[in-house]
């Protein structure tokens, strides 16, 4: 990391400021070859200063430019901010002018990828970083600062401190084999906290589906008959006319989307074509969508029409959807009932034109995600795929190390397990090869005779 990185750090647009970063060990000595204000070289770390930008003996533009300096700053390295304003040309010029002066355009992430390999940041903090700009909603902002005030982190080192300590008493053990009944004692120690560890392990493994869907949302396929009321739904949830309703059935025929936020989680909504059988080549098109997106879909909401009798089609996309997470809605409830109801277990009978039963859908749709108290929601989690996949893999060793106490393995044995199911934690932080054991055997415990 011998080079200096130079990025635009807010969006190109027109807007009132932008900033152009930069981060390295000629950080401030580029900045100040463009820049004419105050002596650069000799402004103090963590101010920010006046002056003009220069292209040759022009003046570009009138910024503010901080500087942070090493270590104590996002990359560990010398960081040189400047604010200009924030038109496309203007920010673009800035950029150029510095990468004629030495500086390598940033790759993306680079900064924070810069601040975990300096150690300003673990890698779940790293992940965070992405998930608080990501975050769409409060609870996913929440779950976000978990990351990235470090949280997960502490949570992590302490269960492998837990770990660790298992394995001290081991390798003393192995040390100093004269004491005979110190292997059974070891067990006995051994098999609640290992207990203990995969219990925790479970839960929070749990929460993170929560969280997935806290995160991500939930994908919601909207699937029916023709002009059973599908638009209108989406209209209602989205509570805009986004899709087109008439009483024409195949009134939809491409997927039509949508977003709300429907208190604390988001629906990504999807409306289809209306499926039934036809010859109609674009509207069989559209069928096969829906079914696609039935696939796809975390929840599907099949909806029927209470003054209709259901056919074949309706009792086709039954069949299809019976393993999914679904929603029944049978729709119309103002009209006529033809429709027999013994057919389904559980269902909405509700009108799209009623608030109130909208108001019961998305309650409905909380209840089945256990979101149904968002309050109640311990924000304790682990953030993402590859932090999960980890936790998995740390407590199936975990799991392999239970199994030998209980069959009284030796001691060396289980220790290996015990490794394992450290160095996988280790892998979460994304620090396995830079913390030495042996190093942290020493601090935590002193041999001594
Ligand atoms: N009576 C009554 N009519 C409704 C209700 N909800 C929707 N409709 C009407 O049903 C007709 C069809 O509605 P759409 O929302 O276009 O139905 P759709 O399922 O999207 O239809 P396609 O796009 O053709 O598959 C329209 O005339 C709506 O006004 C309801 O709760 N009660
Ligand atoms: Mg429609």
């Amino acid at each position: 990391m011998e080079d200096t990185i130079v990025a635009i750090s807010t969006a190109l647009g027109k807007s009132a400021i932008s900033i152009v970063r930069v981060s390295g060990p000629d950080a401030i000595l580029f900045v100040k070859d463009i820049y004419k204000g105050v002596n650069l070289l000799k402004a103090p770390a963590n101010t920010i200063n006046y002056g003009h930008i220069y292209d040759g003996e022009e003046i570009l533009d009138e910024v503010l430019v901080s500087i942070f300096r090493a270590p104590k700053s996002y990359t560990g390295e010398d960081i040189v901010e400047i604010n200009c304003h924030g038109g496309i040309f203007v920010t673009n010029k800035v950029l150029e002018l510095l990468i004629r002066k030495g500086c390598r355009p940033a790759e993306p992430g680079e900064f924070t990828k810069r601040a975990f390999l300096n150690g300003r940041i673990d890698l779940t903090q790293a992940e965070s970083v992405m998930d608080v700009i990501e975050a769409k909603t409060t609870n996913s902002l929440k779950l976000a600062g978990f990351g990235l005030r470090g949280d997960v982190r502490k949570m992590i080192e302490d269960f492998r401190k837990e770990i660790l300590n298992m394995i001290l008493k081991i390798e003393v053990n192995i040390d100093y084999p004269e004491y005979e009944d110190e292997e059974q004692i070891t067990a006995e120690f051994l098999k609640p906290v290992t207990e203990n560890l995969i219990s925790s392990f479970e839960k929070i493994l749990e929460k993170s589906e929560t969280s997935v869907i806290l995160k991500e949302g939930i994908s919601t396929a909207i699937i029916g008959r023709p002009n059973v009321g599908k638009s209108s739904l989406l209209n209602a949830l989205l509570q805009e006319d986004k899709a087109i309703v008439t009483d024409i059935a195949g009134t939809t025929r491409d997927i039509v989307e949508g977003r709300v936020d429907i208190g604390g989680v988001i629906l990504n909504l999807i409306d289809t074509a209306g499926v039934r059988r036809t010859e109609d080549v674009v509207e069989k098109i559209g069928v096969e969508k829906s079914k696609q997106m039935i696939a796809e879909a975390d929840l599907v909401i099949l909806v029927f029409d209470y003054s209709l009798p259901l056919n074949e089609v309706d009792l086709e996309l039954l069949k299809l959807t019976e393993t999914k997470t679904r929603i029944i809605v049978i729709n119309k409830q103002d009209l006529e009932p033809n429709i027999n109801l013994n057919e389904f277990q559980d269902y909405l009978l509700m009108s799209t034109f009623n608030e109130e039963d909208i108001e019961n859908l998305k309650a409905k749709i909380k209840e089945i995600y256990r979101l149904s108290d968002l309050s109640e929601i311990d924000f304790t989690y682990i953030g993402n795929a590859r932090q999960v996949a980890k936790l998995k893999q740390s407590k199936e060793a975990l799991a392999d190390a239970y199994q030998s106490i209980i069959a009284g393995q030796p001691v060396d044995i289980i220790n290996i397990d015990l490794h394992h199911a450290m160095d996988y934690l280790s892998e979460i932080l994304g620090e396995v090869h830079s913390l030495s054991l042996v190093d942290e055997l020493f601090a935590n415990f002193c041999l001594g005779k």
